[in-house]
Order: C-alpha cells, then structure tokens, then sequence
C-alpha cells in the first residue's frame, strides 16, 4: 500500500487544513443551528458528542475516506476473524472473544479453524466459581476463617484494567472484602500493604500473563515469605494464593495449586487483558453479575464497532478526529478529563492502553514513519484539573484536544452536587469552545469600573483564545455496562488509528527492553565493586549509589 504521507488523500487533507485552520469554532455555531445533530451519536446509554471539533462535514468525509482508504473494513474483519494481526509476535489479536461469552447463543470465534470460545467461557466460569466462593465466605484460610482481604500482585496490563475498574465500580462492591492492588518492586508498596492485613484471612492473586515479570515476581515472593511466617506449613499456600497467568508450569513451580491457576491466552494482550481472568479481583469485588455486564457492555461496543457504518461509528469518528489533530494541527497530546470520581484512575489505564499501543516510529512494513504517531495521553479528574492545568488548556500555547466523560446521574445522585459538578463539565466545554474575545474582556473589564489605561494593562491577560476542540461523553450513571462499552470504545479507537498509521498496535518492544536491562544491571549491584562497563553518566549514578548505600538495606 502506498505510504500514508504519499496517499492522495493526505495531501487533500493537507490542502483543507489549510482552509480550515483560521475557522473559528464560534463562528461555525453560529452559522449552522444543527450542528449538535449532526456531529452527535449514540450508544445505548452514552451520548457522544462531537459537535465542538474543528471541523466541517467537508472534513469529515475526508477523514471517512482517509479510513476506507486505508482498508480499514477489512482490517476490523481480520481482528475479528482471529488472524495474526500481530505479526512481529505471530499473534492473533482476540480480546474481543473474552466479551463474548455472557451473550445468549455466543457466536463461535475462531483463530487457525478452532473456536476458542469453550475455553474462554470455560475459564470464565472458574473465575467466577472462585469469586462467589471468596465473597460468600465459603473460600476459608488456613485457620477456617472467611478471607476479608484480596491482594492483586501485578502490573502494566496486569494490573492498570482491574484498579482502574474496581475503582470506578466501587459502589457495586462488595462491602465486607477489601481489595488491594501492590504493582511496584518498591518494598513501600506491599510492605505498606501487607502492614494492615492478616494473613489468615488474606488471599493473593499473582497476576502474570509471563510470570516472569521482575516486580511481580519480586513482590509475589515477599508476600509469599509474609504469608509463611504465620502458617508455616508450605502445603497450605493453596489456600492464600491463587495465579493467573499463560505460565502454568512456572505459576506451580512457585508454590500455587493448578486448581488454583487461571489461565490467559498468547492471544489476548497484557493492555487488553482486563477482561479475561487478569480481571478476577474485579469479579471478587462486584460479582459475577456485574461483571458480566461489563462484558456486555463491551460486546455491545463491539458490535457497534463492527457492523455500524463509518459515518456514525463512534470508536471510527474518534479515531479520525485524533488523527486529525495530531496529523495536520501538529497536536503533540490529548486530554481524558472525567468528571467522575470513581474514574479516577481510567486516563492512567488509557495511558497505557494508548501510547504502549501507538507510541511507535516503524511502520508494519518495517519502515521508519515519516508522520505524527501516538499522541501523549494525559488526565486527571476534570474537577480537580480545572483548579490546576486547566490554565495550559485555555490560554497556553499548544493545542490539546480533550475528551470529557461525565455522568447524567450518580450512584447517590445529591442534586446540590452533581448539578455544580455537570455545570462545571458545560461551562469548560463552551469556554474552550467559545473563548473570550478582546469586546468581551473589553465591556467586562469596563463594568467593573476600571479606567482605560488600567484596562489597556490587564486586557491581553484575559483574553481567551477559544476554538480548543473537545468532545463530550454524557452517560446515565457509571454502571458496569456503561464503563464496559466506554473501554471497549477507547479499544477500538486505538485499533483504528493504529490501522490508519499503519502500526502494530499489538506489540511493545519498548516495554520488554525495559525487563531486560533492569536485569542485567541488577547483578552488578550485588557488590561493592565500582562498576565501569557503562556511559560516564550510568557508571557515575550506580557507583555514586554502591558508595553511599547503607550496609543493611540498600
Ligand atoms: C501490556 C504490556 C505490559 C505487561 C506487564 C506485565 O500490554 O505487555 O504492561 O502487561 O509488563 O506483564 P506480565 O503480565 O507478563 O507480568
């Protein structure tokens, strides 16, 4: 296929960039009553609405041709239809076959002729088997009593989804059982962990899709030792560790059951992997039920995402509207903002999920890129970011189009807050829109009794660009279904800019360099030696650290 930036296409984008770019947002308004309508969509409970882009239905075509353009019908057939997609691992690519299972008369899905949907439902039922027995408090540690406290030991994909979920279901969790999750090798995380709990009434979930990963490792051993000191006799950690993992064989060599493994497939990505067994402490945490509604909600994205027509398919006008940005505005990030308090922790799952994702500069012909990839995905509670960063947004010099998620109702639903909370959602999206104009500051600034050489002064601060493009998702309440097909949205915008900017979006080179290099260093802090196999800067840092480590601890 020919290279993107030579595509015909490309060049007509380049070419409408250049009449649309000095287009205010304000002024499309205020020329076109319908423009909410139009560049507006639904899915189920969620309204998405794109209508404050920079953008005309001129552009949009374009990016809708740029799409088909780049043969993305087919690329989505490929995914689904379990081939491997992901060629510099020779993998198929099939997390949307873990969304399956709770939809009546399930659709068989295959990769190489085998339907893998038996083992997946299969694996499925055991996870949730496992759950109920722990939150019925049927599931008893070593002294007979119920557990009340689950530790998730993993990280990245194995770790990110499940916090990220638990975190944003929290009002559907169980009340009694505490679930924790202990990611990093810094001992501050588990010790500061394991510093509350009892290990008698403490589980463990060693999430591993290698279980080679270091700070797992590392962390599972730690609690492995803390677990022994009290119950002693090794032939019990059955009952406090369960693992899941795609390395049965290293999972038992550790210590843990097979009963008590899960298992995870080559096939479904770390990043990707919440909705597998990597998910079972969110399944402790809200039950079978709702998690079967998160599958759902998931399955229900995917299916829009597959049979729904380019023009009106949310994950595809996301995708093209990033695209748009980062590749003819020159806009090097994007924003997640929810105005939810239980999604605190979901730009930091889509941070992962993004830019481990898109963040690459080889094509999948093995071709450096000669075009913008992945942009640099930030967020934080949109509440507490207008109080901080919100400055950069309105008045800085770079253009970071935002996604804003925000709930119709909450789970409690306390009108005095939630009205002032979705006031704020509103009152951001219109002034980024709008901005201020120079009259406006101007007629302000004159109301409030200042003379002319005063206002002259402070004038250029209070002006307001505007024309800082959002989109906005309204959905009626933060329910599993909900925040399923949110995900699964997001998924699926990734896997469309990745097919557009001709990436593997599946692999993560840069991540398992990361693995390999820590290790080698490692053994060269085991002695005092000064170390000189390194750059001045790397040889300076490691000796600095071995002369001023202390002897016990360091
Ligand atoms: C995700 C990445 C990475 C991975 C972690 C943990 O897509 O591959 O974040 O999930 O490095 O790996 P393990 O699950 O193998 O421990």
């Amino acid at each position: 296929m020919t290279k993107l930036s030579e595509r015909h296409i490309w060049s007509k984008l380049q070419q409408h960039y250049q009449m649309i770019k000095d287009v205010h947002m304000r002024d499309m308004f205020e020329q076109d009553a319908q423009r909410f309508e139009q560049f507006s969509l639904k899915l189920n409970d969620i309204l998405f609405d794109y209508s404050k882009n920079r953008i005309s239905s001129e552009t949009m075509d374009l990016l809708l041709q740029l799409a088909r353009d780049s043969d993305l019908e087919n690329w989505i057939k490929r995914m689904f239809g379990g081939e491997i997609i992901n060629h510099t691992e020779q993998r198929a690519v099939l997390h949307v076959a873990l969304r399956n299972c709770p939809q009546s008369g399930s659709e068989p899905m295959t990769i190489g002729g085998e339907d893998v949907m038996p083992e997946v439902c299969g694996e499925l039922k055991r996870v949730k088997q496992l759950a109920e027995s722990v939150r019925t408090r049927c599931w008893r540690g070593v002294t007979g009593q119920p557990i009340t406290d689950v530790v998730n030991i993993g990280i990245g994909g194995s770790h990110l989804g499940p916090l990220m979920a638990t975190e944003a279901l929290r009002p559907y969790a169980i009340r009694d059982l505490h679930i924790h999750y202990v990611s990093n090798i810094d001992e501050n995380h588990i010790n500061d962990t394991l510093e509350t709990l009892n290990p008698e009434t403490t589980l463990f979930i060693v999430s591993s899709k290698s279980f080679t990963t270091q700070d797992t490792m590392v962390n599972a051993m730690t609690a492995r030792k803390w677990l022994l000191r009290k119950i002693e006799d090794e032939s019990e950690l059955h009952r406090h560790f369960v693992a899941v993992t795609a390395n049965i064989e290293a999972a038992m060599a550790f210590g843990i059951a097979e009963a008590n493994v899960f298992k995870m497939w080559d096939w479904v990505g770390g990043r990707y992997s919440m909705w597998s067994a990597i998910g079972l402490s969110i399944v402790i945490a809200i039950g079978s039920e709702n998690f079967d509604a998160l599958l759902q909600g998931a399955y229900a994205a995917d299916q829009h995402f597959r049979h729904t027509p380019f023009e009106q398919n949310i994950p595809v006008i996301m995708a093209l509207l990033g695209i748009w940005y980062n590749n003819f505005f020159g806009s090097e990030a994007i924003a997640i903002l929810p105005y939810d308090q239980h999604l605190h922790r979901f730009p930091a799952y889509l941070q992962q999920a993004d830019m481990e994702s898109n963040g690459k500069a080889v094509d999948r012909d093995g071709q450096a890129v000669d075009y913008s990839t992945g942009p640099i995905l930030f967020g934080e509670i949109g509440i507490a970011s207008q109080h901080a960063f919100y400055q950069l947004l309105h008045q800085g010099t770079k253009l970071v189009p935002a996604d804003m998620l925000a709930p119709i109702s909450n789970f409690r639903c306390i009108a005095e807050h939630h009205r002032a909370l979705m006031s704020n959602v509103f009152a951001q999206t219109e002034a980024m829109m709008k901005g201020k104009t120079r009259d406006e500051v101007y007629a302000e600034l004159k109301a409030t009794g200042l003379n002319e050489q005063e206002i002259e002064k402070l004038l250029p601060y209070k002006i307001f660009p505007g024309n800082r493009p959002t989109n906005t998702f309204l959905f009626k309440t933060l329910d599993p279904k909900t925040l399923g097909s949110l995900i699964a949205l997001y998924e699926h915008k990734i896997f469309v800019q990745g097919v557009i900017w001709n990436l593997n979006s599946f692999d993560q080179w840069g991540v398992e360099l990361g693995k390999h290099l820590a290790t080698s260093i490692l053994h060269e802090l085991n002695d005092l030696q000064p170390v000189r196999s390194h750059d001045s800067s790397t040889n300076g840092l490691i000796n600095y650290y071995k002369a001023n480590r202390p002897l016990k601890g360091g």
